[in-house]
């Protein structure tokens, strides 16, 4: 995929399983994936073994031992045996005891993280995902929080377990890696962790999942997580920490943009959920309730904070009030200006 593409098919295309993985789950990373791939074709091949067990003798029987006239009479009729009870009823237990012992086991792994685990925040939002991070693979605090959208690739070290601390703006979302065999809900209005490890020598790009339905983008949910040797996650680190710690910048405004404003907003004159920034600068707009204003920073402003003040005529009051800085405004401002 092309660094910061954000066509819908060429994701698609991008994303599409390799061949050799066409049915089953895709390659695994990581600590977890041997427990749960051995586990799941386990389940797997124990519930062929007593789907046929207990279908194919019942057709027979069915047809063996079907009233053959009316008034028919069973020769015989066994209709009890406790031997058969017994084996039936305790079999299962102890198999799914097995089954919820190991599960358990696998699922205590995957919640409970390494103390020195990296944080990475994420955030969730109708339809894309936003990184943060606070620490470099040292662990040394970076400039400020350090925020990546996921129109491009969202980049994390190998070699250090990575805890992600997850919640939505907005719905439901769930955040599925699954070479990592590792998911989890990502929830408005609350925090819920899960965490990975790739080892190094297994750098890579893997993808990564929203797999709750959230609305109708809900398949845009896709990203590119890109795991690469410690130096050049700090290297590449550093260079975000420009765009995202402080001062006014043009490349600020379209980190914001990507990260926040795309779900609704397009660049090319198309309507989204709410108008094209294509143009808006400067254009004399109408208002709902029959006035009109000129784009200019104070509109744009209002329309960021107070988006209710003045709704564009010909679409819903539906833009959340965004909690951005001034510098932050100023660098939208800077960036609307050259969607011409
Ligand atoms: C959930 C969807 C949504 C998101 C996210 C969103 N907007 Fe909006 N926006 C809308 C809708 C709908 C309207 C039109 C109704 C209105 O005026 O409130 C709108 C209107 C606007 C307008 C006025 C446009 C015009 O044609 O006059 C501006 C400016 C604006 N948004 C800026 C932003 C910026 C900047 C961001 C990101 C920081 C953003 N919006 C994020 C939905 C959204
Ligand atoms: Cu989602």
């Amino acid at each position: 995929m092309k660094e910061g593409s954000n066509n819908l098919i060429d994701k698609m295309v991008h994303y599409k399983v390799p061949a050799e993985n066409e049915y089953w789950i895709p390659d695994g990373v990581g600590g977890f994936f041997e427990n749960v791939d051995w586990l799941y074709n386990w389940i797997t091949i124990i519930s062929v073994v007593f789907f046929a067990a207990i279908i194919f003798p019942m057709w027979y029987y069915t047809w063996k031992y079907n009233r053959k006239s009316v008034g028919d009479k069973a020769l015989n009729q066994h209709d009890h045996s406790f031997f058969l009870e017994i084996l039936w009823s305790g079999g299962p237990l102890i198999i799914l005891f097995v089954m919820f012992y190991y599960g358990f086991q696998g699922y205590l792994d995957m919640r409970i993280k390494p103390n020195n685990a990296m944080e990475v925040g994420v955030r969730a939002y109708q339809w894309g995902w936003e990184f943060s991070y606070n620490e470099d693979f040292e662990g040394n605090a970076t400039k400020c929080e350090t925020k990546v959208s996921f129109n491009e690739p969202l980049l994390l070290p190998t070699g250090r377990a990575v805890n992600f601390l997850m919640t939505s703006s907005d719905v439901l979302h769930s955040f599925y890696l699954p070479n990592f065999r590792q998911k989890g809900d990502v929830i408005p209005g609350r925090y819920n962790t899960v965490w990975v490890e790739a080892p190094e020598g297994k750098e890579g790009t893997y993808p990564l999942f929203c797999t709750e339905f959230c609305g109708t983008s809900h398949s845009q949910m896709l990203a590119e997580v890109r795991f690469v040797k410690a130096d050049e996650f700090n290297a590449w680190l550093k260079s975000k920490e420009k765009v995202s710690c402080g001062g006014v910048s043009l490349e600020r405004g379209k980190n914001i943009y990507s990260g926040v404003c795309q779900a609704c907003h397009s660049l090319d004159g198309s309507k989204k959920v709410g108008p094209s920034f294509k143009g808006l600068w400067g254009r004399e707009e109408k208002i709902e309730g029959g006035s009109s204003v000129t784009v200019d920073e104070n509109y744009i402003k209002e329309s960021i904070l107070n988006p209710n003040a003045k709704i564009v005529e010909g679409y819903p009051p539906s833009m959340p009030a965004q909690e951005l800085d001034e510098d932050e405004i100023k660098s939208v401002i800077k960036f609307i200006k050259e969607q011409k």
